[in-house]
């Protein structure tokens, strides 16, 4: 995970995605999180039990998890996609492409990276939204077609913003949004950021062991076993926050920051 981490602020800097350990409940005998650690880079968090049903908060209460399950979660840190470690060894490559597309898809839903978080009806990103904009999307889609908007590979995002509808997907719809705009028509109800401003968390899972009970104290697992090196026993989850194109860095803090330390404060409130 901490390959598929450095992977992705690589290769796609403008998404925004974060990859944490948890440890269950119960599962953390003296040494058990730094050994799971140890030499590694993904944020861990042990897990607690705060309505003392003696069940793993987030583990079971909220997630229900398996064993190495990765949760995929979006903004508002609602479970997207789950995929198990253990029945999809990332040391396999086919295994390792998947989880890293399916975090790049969770950030790309909700990032939209190709919509102008400023206004998403302001193609070329002029502070104006006029005749202009439509002209910007229809040549381009005359000259090269509707099209999946792909992950970003740049470190920022510039103008022309083709995704008027944020589905990342250029076709004659985002034409027509910017039209309907400029002529008062409601082009589908509701604008734009409500969903950039938050930003997703993801979260693994990753017990030192099977065992439930705390008695059981099992040793950790699978670190060092069977794993492919840089995987273990972790899982992990991840997406987005807000993206968008250039951002104020004030903004993009805010952003960063408010889920964040909720997120945290509510599954590790000691930290
Ligand atoms: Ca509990
Ligand atoms: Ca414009
Ligand atoms: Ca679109």
């Amino acid at each position: 995970m901490d390959r598929l981490q450095g992977e992705l602020e690589s290769t796609y800097p403008i998404l925004n995605i974060q990859i944490v350990g948890i440890n269950e409940f119960g599962q953390d005998p003296a040494g058990a999180n730094d050994l799971m650690t140890a030499n590694r880079t993904t944020p861990w968090l042990q897990d607690g039990d705060s309505n003392g049903n003696q069940t793993s908060d987030v583990w079971y209460d909220k997630w229900n998890v398996t064993y190495r399950d990765v949760i995929v979660l979006n903004g508002q840190n609602e479970m997207t996609d789950v995929y198990n470690l253990t029945s999809h060894d990332l040391g396999v490559a086919e295994n390792y492409a998947t989880m890293r597309d399916k975090l790049i898809a969770a950030a790309m839903t909700e990032q939209k990276p190709w919509q102008n978080h400023r206004d998403r009806f302001d193609i070329n990103d002029d502070g104006f939204v006029v005749a202009n904009d439509v002209l910007v999307l229809i040549n381009d889609i005359n000259a090269n077609g509707a099209r999946d908007l792909p992950p970003p590979t740049t470190a920022t995002m510039s103008a022309p913003f083709f995704d008027t509808s944020g589905d990342n997907y250029f076709s004659p719809i985002d034409v027509l949004q910017v039209i309907n705009f400029i002529e008062g028509v409601d082009p589908e109800g509701e604008s734009s950021n409500a969903s950039d401003s938050i930003l997703p968390a993801a979260m693994i899972v990753a017990p030192t062991s099977t065992a439930q009970t705390s008695s059981e104290v099992a040793p950790l697992p699978a670190v060092s076993v069977n794993v492919p090196s840089d995987v273990s026993a972790f899982s992990i989850v991840v997406p987005p926050q807000a993206s968008s194109a250039t951002p104020l860095a004030a903004e993009r803090r805010d952003v960063d920051k408010t889920p964040s330390d909720d997120f945290w404060a509510e599954y590790w409130p000691s930290r």
